[in-house]
């Protein structure tokens, strides 16, 4: 079980759901919907990693921030192809969610981005994450998930797969 503590001015709702599959009917007050998050995880001496999640807004929200006991620094950030190169940015006002809108932030594209990591992020660790978001009328919005952490591999993007059986590509 994963708990979600959404802390919206002094009321709370708490939502409890399973990691793959939180229904909607379980947190119809709940702005937002967290699913499945996932941390990279890093090897000795790497000094960020990324968040992965999908995010359901039920209102319009802006994603602006998080904070993490594993990481001083937290932004949310983009990669996206610029001309054959693969580039990051910090969103510098955020992620935009629209009203009903689902948002995957995934390797390769959204993300958010833990940096300065003191020490290794580890398989099977679970990394408690505050997504701070902000509504169409300035409120804030603080989410607390917990991001299980997942092995490289699975970030593994098709350039790294050389000698595993697919040819040159160009
Ligand atoms: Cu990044």
């Amino acid at each position: 079980m994963t708990r979600f503590v959404v802390r919206r001015n002094l009321l709370a709702w708490l939502v409890v759901g399973a990691v793959a599959g939180v229904t909607a009917t379980a947190h119809a007050q709940a702005p937002v919907t967290i699913t499945d998050p996932w941390v990279r995880a890093t090897v000795p001496g790497q000094k960020a990693t990324g968040a992965f999640l999908q995010i359901t807004a039920h209102e319009a929200v802006t994603l602006v921030g998080g904070k993490t006991p594993v990481a001083p620094v937290v932004e949310i950030h983009e990669m996206k192809m610029v001309g054959d190169r693969m580039q990051m940015r910090a969103l510098p006002n955020g992620l935009a969610i629209g009203a009903g809108q689902t948002v995957a932030l995934e390797p390769g594209g959204y993300h958010v981005m833990l940096i300065d990591l003191p020490k290794a992020v580890e398989v099977g660790q679970k990394v408690p994450l505050t997504l701070t978001f902000t509504t169409t009328n300035g409120e804030r919005l603080d989410v607390d998930i917990e991001a299980e952490v997942r092995p490289l591999g699975r970030m593994g993007r098709p350039m790294s797969h050389g000698g595993l059986g697919h040819g040159p590509q160009r």
